[in-house]
C-alpha cells in the first residue's frame, strides 16, 4: 500500500496543485477527503492546529504547506523530476500565482457567487483571515475591482506561456506549471460570468488543457479514522536536526509555528528540524501519539513558549 496520504477536499485549488504533482511524478496515494471549513475533527489531532488545505501525511509525518509538500514528494521520489526549469523558477511563478492572482481569483469568485455560498462559509472565511464579522455586500461590491487587477495578472500569465514552450520551461512539465495553473483552475471553476474574463487571453486554455492532461496519479480513497490509525502505528521519520541559525533556535526549544499571512493557528511541540529550508516540530497528541509537523520555513513565524 502506497505511505502518501492526502488531506483535501476537490474543490481546493491548492490540492488541486498537490493532486497534479501525484499525476506528474505517476504516484499512487491515498485520499482522505476533509471539510471546507473549520471544525476539521480528523486533521487537527494530525497538525496540533494547521487548517488549511491540502495536509501531506506520511505515516507519523505530517507536511504542511503545497511548497513544502513539493520538495517532500521531489525527496522521495525524484523520478521523474518535478523540478523542470527549477525550484526558483517555480518559486518566482508562485509570486505571480499564489500571492497575487490568488487572491484576486478568490475575491472575484466569492464576491461573483457570494449569494451561492452558504452562511457557514463566508464567516468561516471571515474568522480565517481575523475578521471579526461577515459583510457579504461589501463582498459582492469589491468583485469588480479584483476583476479589473485580476486582467493585468491575467495578460502576464498568458506572456509567461507564450514566451515558454509547450510548458513554461520548455517540453517537460513542472511545479511552476502547476503553480500557475491551479488559480487559473478556481478561476475556470467559478462559473460563466467569472470564466467570461479569461477569453481575452486563448493561450491560457490552451496551458490549461496541457496542465490538466497530466491527471492525479492513482487515487484511492481513505477515511479519516484510518489515516489517524496509520499515524498512531508509526513512528516520525529521523529528521535533519537543528542546524545553526541566527535566531539561535535549540534542538528540543518549546515553540509555537504559525502561518504569517492567515488561519494563523499555532502548532506547538519540541523543534526538531530547523535547516534553512524546513522547521519542524514533535508533539503527541492521544489520537496519533507522537508527530512531526512540517512547515516550510519561508512564510512561517516561530515563537517560544517556554
Ligand atoms: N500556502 C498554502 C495555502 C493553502 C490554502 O490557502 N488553501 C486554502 C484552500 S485552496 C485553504 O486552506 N482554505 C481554508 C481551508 O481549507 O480550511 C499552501 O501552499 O498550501
Amino acid at each position: 500500500m502506497t505511505d502518501l496520504i492526502l488531506h483535501h477536499y476537490d474543490g481546493s485549488p491548492f490540492a488541486e496543485k498537490v493532486r497534479l504533482m501525484m499525476g506528474l511524478k505517476g504516484l499512487t496515494w491515498q485520499s482522505v477527503d476533509i471539510p471546507f471549513i473549520m471544525p476539521k475533527p480528523d486533521l487537527m489531532p494530525l497538525t496540533g492546529g494547521y487548517r488549511k488545505t491540502p495536509v501531506l501525511q506520511i505515516g507519523a509525518d505530517i507536511y504542511c504547506d503545497t511548497k513544502l509538500i513539493a520538495e517532500e514528494l521531489e525527496r522521495r521520489h525524484p523520478s521523474p523530476s518535478l523540478m523542470a526549469g527549477g525550484l526558483g523558477l517555480a518559486q518566482a511563478v508562485a509570486g505571480l500565482a499564489e500571492n497575487g492572482m490568488f487572491w484576486t481569483v478568490a475575491g472575484f469568485v466569492m464576491g461573483t457567487n457570494a449569494d451561492k455560498m452558504p452562511a457557514a462559509f463566508h464567516e468561516d472565511r471571515a474568522r480565517m483571515r481575523g475578521a471579526t464579522s461577515v459583510n457579504i455586500d461589501r463582498l459582492k461590491a469589491a468583485a469588480p475591482g479584483h476583476a479589473e487587477q485580476l486582467k493585468p495578472q491575467l495578460a502576464w500569465a498568458e506572456d509567461l506561456i507564450t514566451n515558454g514552450g509547450i510548458f513554461l520551461a520548455g517540453e517537460t512539465a513542472g511545479l511552476a506549471d502547476l503553480t500557475l495553473y491551479h488559480p487559473l483552475w478556481f478561476l475556470a471553476n467559478g462559473g460563466r460570468k467569472v470564466r467570461a474574463i479569461m477569453e481575452p487571453f486563448p493561450a491560457l486554455a490552451g496551458f490549461m488543457e496541457r496542465v490538466a492532461a497530466i491527471g492525479h496519479g492513482t487515487r484511492h480513497d481513505m477515511s479519516g479514522a484510518d489515516a489517524l490509525a496509520i499515524a498512531k502505528d508509526a513512528t516520525p521519520a529521523e529528521t535533519s536536526g537543528v542546524a545553526g541559525n541566527a535566531e539561535g533556535w535549540q534542538a528540543g526549544d518549546q515553540v509555537s509555528i504559525t502561518p504569517m499571512d492567515y488561519a494563523r493557528d499555532p502548532v506547538v511541540g519540541a523543534l526538531v528540524t530547523y535547516n534553512g529550508q524546513e522547521i519542524a516540530v514533535q508533539r503527541t497528541d492521544d489520537a496519533v501519539g507522537d508527530v512531526t509537523v512540517h512547515f516550510p520555513r519561508v512564510g512561517f513565524a516561530i515563537r517560544a513558549t517556554a
